[in-house]
């Protein structure tokens, strides 16, 4: 439903958005409901209302024209929210289990009502506290399977694809993602953001003409390949948990590019906090049972992926051309090289520039918290060099845990 194009944007607070809310009929009475910003984000306000009559709780997400994050200095379109409420309907067309639910979206807002998800825990928060999620392998690799099958070419027809990217244009935030993930850690960029002491180290990978050829590869897979809808920025603060069910938000990333763009952001997130847990826990058998786990939870999600992905392209292929084994095996290993490569850079972004993961930044022994940033810039630099010889996530899982213990 698109609640209302009639008024011009204004910036909602916790007052206002009941007013708003009652206005659209989404609440009973806005003197009875009561109204929180929540929002830790980079770039969005996010109200979580109660009405009070109901008993309901819904959230309303509003976008700033600016990056809340960096302030009124970096402006942004308000285009993202609607991508955004786009995207999550989309998506729940074949995951509908593993989205909140759209209540409404209002263009002239910026702003998407949404099912309220407080009874659920932020992925990143959970993992950093060293808790497991039985099925978020499951959950995740299901979605990465049918959301970036569901909008490829070999699903659609070019045609029909065609018609759908048009309406994710996101220039934007693709804009963000171009200079904070594959372009700024790369030189001295006034947005990067990292300690003295690691000063030497940045310096050798500005030095390092090599890995930067290969960042500027993968920069341009960004840039030009449009092969299906992406989430865009699928690290582990846009997916929330219980141990039954898993949710992802937050798409206003939401693009046509590269398909392994969503599964680099999630490996390269677990893999940060694996380095991380390594310095966070002290008990060492709670230590190595986290570490394991996250180390399994990217081989099953990839399996999972691959599996259903192929399962979808022999049954739903559009064409002859796209359901033999032989174009599933060229396709898989292409996104699967690609998501190595781009989860190296994920990695080196959250050391190197401006916004950064509380796994390793919420160390609180500096020289632990040293410890597992160089070993990010490491392991980053190592992904995306090594992309191409991995025949497997299992093969990359197994280096890693016997390399970067
Ligand atoms: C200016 S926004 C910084 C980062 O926050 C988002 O979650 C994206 O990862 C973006 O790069
Ligand atoms: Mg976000």
């Amino acid at each position: 439903m698109t609640l209302t194009q009639t008024h011009s944007y204004k910036e909602l607070n916790e007052r206002s958005v009941l007013s708003y809310l009652e206005d659209k009929r989404l609440l009973t009475d806005k003197e009875k409901a009561s109204c929180k910003e929540v929002g830790d984000g980079n770039l969005n306000y996010v109200f979580i209302v109660k009405d009070e009559v109901t008993g309901k709780t819904i959230v309303a997400k509003q976008a700033l024209p600016y990056a809340k994050v960096v302030g009124e200095s970096w402006p942004l379109s308000l285009e993202r929210a609607r991508i955004e409420a786009s995207s999550l309907k989309h998506a729940a067309k074949t995951v509908p289990d593993l989205v909140p639910e759209v209540y409404g979206s209002d263009e002239d807002y910026a702003l998407t009502v949404m099912e309220d998800l407080s009874d659920f825990t932020i992925l990143r928060k959970g993992l950093i506290e060293g808790e497991t999620y039985p099925h978020l392998a499951d959950h995740v690799g299901r979605f990465l399977a049918q959301t970036l099958f569901s909008a490829s070419d070999e699903a659609l027809g070019p045609v029909e694809k065609k018609k759908l990217a048009k309406q994710f244009i996101n220039p934007d935030l693709c804009d963000i993602t171009e200079k904070l993930v594959f372009s700024d850690p790369y030189y001295n960029a006034d947005t990067n953001s990292f300690p003295e002491e690691l000063r030497e180290d940045v310096e050798a990978l500005w030095q390092n003409s090599g890995l930067k050829f290969e960042v500027a590869k993968l920069k341009k897979k960004f840039l030009t390949e449009g092969e299906t809808l992406l989430h865009g920025d699928l690290h582990t603060g846009s997916i929330f948990v219980t141990n039954e069910e898993t949710k992802v938000i937050d798409p206003e990333f939401a693009f046509f590019g590269p398909a392994g763009f969503d599964a680099g952001a999630f490996l390269a997130n677990l893999f940060l906090n694996y380095l991380a847990q390594n310095e966070r826990q002290t008990d060492e058998q709670k230590k190595q049972a986290s570490r394991q786990y996250l180390l399994k939870t990217a081989v099953k999600t990839w399996e999972v992926f691959e599996k259903q992905y192929r399962d979808l392209l022999k049954k739903k292929g559009i064409d002859e051309q796209s359901r033999t084994d032989e174009y599933a095996d060229y396709l898989l290993d292409k996104i699967r090289t690609d998501a190595i490569g781009f989860a190296g850079c994920k990695v080196i972004r959250r050391i190197i520039g401006l916004a950064h993961v509380e796994d390793v930044d919420g160390i609180e022994n500096e020289e632990g918290r040293l410890r597992v940033q160089r070993k990010a810039l490491e392991l980053g630099q190592e992904l995306i060099l090594k992309r191409n010889t991995f025949t497997s996530i299992s093969e990359l899982v197994t280096w890693i845990g016997g390399d970067q213990s």
